[in-house]
């Protein structure tokens, strides 16, 4: 199975159709797909990483083995536990970048806060985020900018980073890099290690690899609150990350999530029609039973509203 692939160059092409109806298909399906020629310069990503890497080398890997996770390996039962390093920023409404550095990181001041980071990375992909709302709400049928107002609340959408490795580990059937779960925000987009793999998707029950991304495509799922607000047309899918035994895998992902005090509900648009009495759509059954169950739906709704 390849992964589902959208390249941004070809929706200024004659091919923008096909591209949307990759987009389209890889949301319901898949809940996950690669976006390629994104726009974000390589030298701000290899910058990015080389940070990372260099933060966690410097700073986190000692403090990593020292921990209770890390010396009770093969030990006691880490059923509860991820085999992680990472700390977390946020960078919209507010950046809590210099709380962040005050405290547990002090590394990340100086060198999260660096230009690649905040001010060459981050805008940057926020405007992929942003890109695709709208071109999901385009595939969906909504007004374009309905997932970005949705999310907006009061100040706007959340952003943060989650800045991690996953430590290489020496008996990695014993725990998991981070447990399987869905993301509980919107989208998410991952810049992640070009050699280490380790993240898994589930699909019909069974685990799919993700490969490590070699050209620095930017790996994109959603969250359960595009599945909700798109009435499950478009899925959340369990993931995970393994512990590796060779080599510790990069993973920069950033949360693209609705504001805390944002109001989600299912587009009205997509909903089923509801709130009627059963004897008008029976009424209404019994001259449309044999054409087509959608097309009801949507007329009785319509029919329904007036
Ligand atoms: O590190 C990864 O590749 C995935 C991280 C993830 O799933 C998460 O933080 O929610
Ligand atoms: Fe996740």
């Amino acid at each position: 199975m390849k992964i589902p692939t959208i390249d941004f160059k070809q929706l200024n092409e004659d091919n923008r159709g096909n591209t949307l109806s990759i987009l389209h298909e890889a949301c319901q399906n898949w809940g996950f797909f690669v976006v390629e020629n994104h726009g974000i310069e390589e030298r701000v990503l290899e910058k990015v990483k080389l940070l990372v890497n260099k933060h966690y080398d410097e700073k986190m890997k000692e403090e990593f083995y020292n921990s209770d996770v890390a010396k009770n390996l093969g030990k006691i039962t880490l059923s509860n536990v991820d085999w992680e390093s990472a700390f977390f920023i946020s960078h919209k409404p507010t950046s809590n970048i210099s709380q962040v550095s005050n405290t547990s990181q002090p590394l990340c001041y100086e060198k999260m806060n660096s230009k690649a980071m905040e001010e060459e990375y981050i805008p940057e992909i926020i405007k992929i985020a942003e890109k695709l709302s709208e071109l999901m709400c385009e595939n969906l049928g909504l007004q374009k900018s309905h997932i970005k107002q949705l999310f907006n609340g009061t100040n706007g959408p959340s952003v943060g980073t989650k800045v991690a490795k996953y430590p290489e580990c020496p008996q990695p059937d014993l725990v998991r890099g981070l447990r399987e779960h869905t993301d509980a925000g919107g989208i998410i987009l991952l810049l992640q290690d070009d050699q280490v793999p380790g993240l898994e998707f589930q699909i019909d029950g069974r685990w799919f690899k993700i490969p490590p991304s070699k050209n620095n495509a930017i790996f994109v799922n959603i969250g359960d609150q595009i599945e909700v607000l798109s009435n499950g047309k478009y899925k959340s899918i369990l993931h995970r990350v393994l512990a590796e035994k060779h080599g510790s895998r990069l993973s920069i992902a950033t949360f693209y999530n609705p504001a805390t005090d944002a109001l989600i509900s299912p587009a009205p648009e997509l909903l089923y029609p509801g709130g009627y009495r059963f004897g008008d759509y029976l009424k209404f059954y019994n001259t449309t039973k044999f054409g087509d169950k959608e097309k009801r739906f949507l007329d009785f709704q319509s029919i329904n509203k007036m």
